[in-house]
């Protein structure tokens, strides 16, 4: 064989081992030694477990054998927000909802350290789904205030875990906010990411109504009854939304690990924006691939590993929408880096639609109803309604009430301007409830727009304020363009 052929020939095998490893001869590797999950760990050697508050996980793990893990949790019954300016009181493992997240290792002894601080009410204990023995550590870790118990378990299944206190009332110890998460990583560990969080889902019970301030005392009968006031992303409403958000860059690998405390609700958990590349399912060792939404049970967990390409805010979600928008269960990952326009242009063009054949309007039914409150209505349907509701009675806590609004009546016409071309936040009182919202600011909207829309509400629904005009809109964005 002349040497150019024989290059030719060995690139061809060279190409072809490429594709498929079966068609070469090259001896393949030795079998890697069985992982070690068995071993004894020395004792006299223990490791104290770095555990963290969420969002934040414990890095990973590279030991090679099984060692002695000492966990130490602490139990206390603190006060905490819910949401701004509501407060509960929650029973903790470590001082926050959730508990402290927990990495071991597969084959690692556990010994674990259950301290009741002194302050405390009640009694309390843990049960850890990573445990195989009775009542997950339950019974040996009753633990009353002012005391410590030790119980020891070794971890022999990989995967992510709940744990919870198991005191009677259960239902109700978990309520308060006694759940978090345990991680045993499989020898060698998880695949690794650029950036793991922590997160974890939860219901809170309580007398008042959403947003109701001050200090919330827990509701047994909405608790039996399963209809929450708040769903909640690590303990409150907000708590990974603006300073608090996760963050990530374009290009990164991310990892959640997802918990589910309960007590009543399955999660319905889905990033709006991200499509997750994998789904380690109720957090054992087999994974999905190319998922949407996942459902999580309630003491139940999820691992999500997905690749940010494009920067900007994703939200995070419980897709049973109503607990999101009106019970609390959203988050925030924002992204920041490198626009990518080949996976995502962004709009790219908006112009008047008009279509050839016009679709007749229904009549007005109120005769005293001119074409403005026609128009009025029509941008009041597509725009304001979605908050304020279509008869203008507002969502109770949530958005305020434009019918029969004192807010509205009392309020002059440039403040109303105002508020549609500025948008509206901070505390404001209507009809004796205060709301503490975000309005969005409107001023895309043209000046007759604003002025038809806010005609109509100043007159429809019983309301009897008089009309504004684009003129008065015109005057108000001028007057707004000269403050320097
Ligand atoms: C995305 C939801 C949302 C949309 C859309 C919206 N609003 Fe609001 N609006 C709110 C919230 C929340 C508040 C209370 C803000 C606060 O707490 O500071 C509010 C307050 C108001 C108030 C003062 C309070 C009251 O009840 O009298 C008026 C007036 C008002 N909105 C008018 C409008 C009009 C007109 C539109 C449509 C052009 C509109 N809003 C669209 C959420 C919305
Ligand atoms: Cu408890």
């Amino acid at each position: 064989m002349s040497r150019r052929w024989w290059i030719l020939a060995t690139t061809l095998v060279a190409v072809g081992c490429d594709r498929d490893p079966r068609l070469t001869s090259v001896p393949s590797e030795p079998p890697a030694p069985a992982p070690d999950i068995s071993s004894t760990p020395d004792r006299d050697r223990p490791i104290h477990a770095p555990l963290t508050q969420a969002p934040e996980v414990p890095v990973r793990i590279y030991r090679e054998h099984p060692a002695h893990v000492i966990v130490d949790l602490e139990v206390t019954e603190v006060e905490r927000e819910i949401a701004p300016g509501v407060r509960y009181m929650f029973w903790t493992f470590g001082g926050q909802v959730p508990g402290k997240f927990i990495r071991v290792r597969q084959g690692d002894e556990v010994e674990l350290h259950l301290k009741n601080h002194p302050s405390s009410k009640l009694p309390h204990n843990i049960d850890l789904h990573a445990v195989s023995g009775p009542g997950g550590g339950a019974g040996a870790t009753f633990t009353a205030p002012g005391h410590e118990s030790t119980f020891t378990f070794r971890a022999l299944n990989p995967g992510l875990y709940v744990y919870h206190c198991a005191t009677a009332p259960v239902p109700m110890h978990v309520a308060n906010g006694m759940y978090g998460l345990i991680l045993v990583e499989p020898p060698g560990g998880l695949p690794p990411v650029d950036r793991e969080f922590y997160v974890m889902q939860s219901e809170v019970y309580t007398q008042g109504a959403y947003h109701d301030q001050g200090l919330q005392a827990f509701s047994l009968e909405k608790g039996i009854d399963e209809k929450p006031t708040y769903v909640v992303f690590n303990g409150g409403e907000g708590k990974l939304a603006g300073d608090n958000a996760l963050r990530a860059r374009t290009g990164e690998k991310v990892r959640i690990y997802f918990g589910n405390g309960g007590p009543n609700l399955a999660s319905n958990f889905h990033v709006i924006g991200e499509i997750f590349d994998r789904v380690y399912t109720e957090g054992g060792s087999r994974w999905q691939e190319n998922v949407q939404t996942t459902v999580v049970p309630t003491g139940g967990a999820v691992i999500v590993d997905f690749t940010v390409d494009v920067p900007g805010t994703y939200a995070l979600v419980d897709h049973a929408l109503f607990r999101a928008f009106n019970k609390g269960a959203v988050g925030e990952l924002r992204v920041e880096g490198m626009n990518n326009k080949s996976a995502f242009s962004d709009r790219q063009s908006d112009r008047t639609y008009t279509p050839e054949r016009v679709v007749a309007e229904a009549p007005p039914t109120d005769p005293a109803f001119d074409r403005t409150h026609e128009a009025g209505k029509t941008t009041y349907t597509t725009i304001c309604a979605a908050c304020h509701q279509p008869n203008g009675q507002g969502v109770h806590g949530t958005f305020p009430p434009l019918a029969g609004s004192d807010y509205l009546a009392s309020s002059s016409k440039e403040k109303l301007i105002g508020h549609v071309l500025d948008g509206l936040q901070g505390p404001v009182t209507v009809l004796g409830e205060t709301y503490n919202g975000v309005m969005p600011p409107m001023g895309h909207l043209r000046d007759h727009e604003i002025a038809d829309v806010l005609t109509y509400v100043r007159a429809a629904w019983g309301n009897k304020l008089d009309a504004v005009t684009p003129a008065d809109v015109a005057r108000v964005r001028s007057q707004q363009a000269s403050v320097p």
